[in-house]
């Protein structure tokens, strides 16, 4: 099979390619990345030499790269957005290019180059916010709240149409809160670990009840490869996994894992239109594609704690640079601003 990834460079899309390759011996896997802040040829460094792979330095957005680069693909795999909830909030514009109109450049190539299967990895975001009780399922309205959730909830929409107007062979799944190892530390988990190991604050939003349904990213991999190799064209999977907790049980599991005192943990002013639960309802990839998760939180979070503490020059270089301005830019004044946990 001949596969053309997107976003292969970031967190998901570097443990998807060593996935794919693992799981298929008989594949020629090209990685279109753009390398912006959140992409790092590092997190695939030990591919370099494999026959099976290549990397194509370059913008999804780029029509005539993406038309060339499509040419004798039968799939696509396409995770390439930006990703963080923060960032949107402080400027959409870059996430509009990106997640819309990238990923119609993308569906329209296909569609010219008649590749047989397109899986396009959305998010358990584009259903907005739970209360207390109950769990979407894919027919669930959409009701994004953030301009990522809504970038995304866009780009599913044309995908939709391409279903439905083209008839392109596609697929959607929209995977949960993913964690494990080469998440970039703007993200909770990492920027908690990271944190917490040097001994600095670890800002919480608002009152840290907000919940969200944890799946670590190895599960979530093998999840978008069972929809590639086993979904339905024109259907959506969710893709959630077992574990639901709240933002403070999680940073206090991730603090006594460390070692760390709860005295890190700082209450910061809460997210603008923080969404306080996601759930999802998975029983439709579990009867269709065979598919769930094998890691509950517990041995998923031993696990990510211990490859962070055993990377951390990974974990410093990608604190290191642009880095530092944005986390200057979204926590100065929050953690001025902000309080101790008072245990
Ligand atoms: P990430 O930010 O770690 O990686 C994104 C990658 O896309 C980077 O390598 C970046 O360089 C690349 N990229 C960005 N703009 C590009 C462009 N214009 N052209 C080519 N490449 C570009 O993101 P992630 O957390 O790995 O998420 C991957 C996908 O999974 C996204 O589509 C995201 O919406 C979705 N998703 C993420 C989660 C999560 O919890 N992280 C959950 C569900 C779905
Ligand atoms: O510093 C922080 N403090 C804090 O309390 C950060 C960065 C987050 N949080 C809270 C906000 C959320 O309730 O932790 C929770 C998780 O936050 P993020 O890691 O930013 O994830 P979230 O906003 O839930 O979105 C994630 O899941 C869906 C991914 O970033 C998306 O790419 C994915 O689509």
């Amino acid at each position: 099979m001949r596969l053309l990834v997107t976003g292969g460079a970031g967190f998901i899309g570097s443990n998807f390619v060593r996935h794919a390759l693992r799981a298929q011996r008989d594949l020629e896997l090209t990685n279109l990345d753009a390398l912006t802040y959140a992409g790092n040829l590092e997190n695939l460094a030990e591919l370099e030499a494999d026959p099976r792979y290549r990397f194509v330095h370059g913008d999804i957005c780029d029509a005539a790269l993406v038309d060339r680069l499509m040419a004798g693909q039968d799939a696509v795999v396409h995770l390439a957005a930006e990703s963080h909830v923060d960032r949107s909030i402080l400027d959409a514009a870059a996430f509009i290019r990106t997640n819309v109109q990238g990923t119609q450049t993308l569906l329209d190539a296909a569609r010219r180059r008649q590749v047989a299967r397109f899986v396009h990895v959305s998010t358990d975001e584009v259903y907005g916010s739970l209360g207390a009780e109950g769990k979407f399922t894919e027919a669930s309205p959409l009701a994004p709240n953030s301009p990522y959730a809504a970038s995304k909830a866009a780009a599913e929409l044309l995908v939709r149409a391409a279903f439905h107007t083209h008839g392109q062979p596609v697929v959607i799944t929209r995977g949960s809160n993913n964690y494990g190892p080469y998440q970039f530390p703007e993200k909770f988990i990492p920027l908690a670990i990271a944190n917490a190991l040097a001994g600095q604050p670890v800002p919480l939003y608002g009152e840290g009840k907000n919940v969200r349904n944890w799946i670590h990213v190895a599960d979530h991999c093998a999840g978008i490869w069972a929809a590639l190799e086993r979904g339905r064209a024109g259907a959506v999977y969710n893709l959630g996994g077992d574990d639901e907790v709240d933002n403070l049980t999680l940073l206090r599991r991730i603090l006594a894992r460390l070692g760390r005192d709860e005295s890190l943990i700082r209450f910061v002013p809460d997210r603008p239109g923080h969404d306080f639960r996601y759930a999802l309802d998975s029983a439709l990839a579990r009867r269709e594609l065979g598919w769930r998760p094998a890691l509950s939180l517990d041995e998923g979070l031993d696990r990510t704690v211990a490859w962070y503490r055993a990377n951390g020059a990974w974990l410093e270089r990608a604190r290191d640079g642009a880095y530092r301005s944005y986390y200057e830019t979204q926590y100065r004044a929050r953690l001025e601003r902000g309080q101790e946990a008072r245990p």
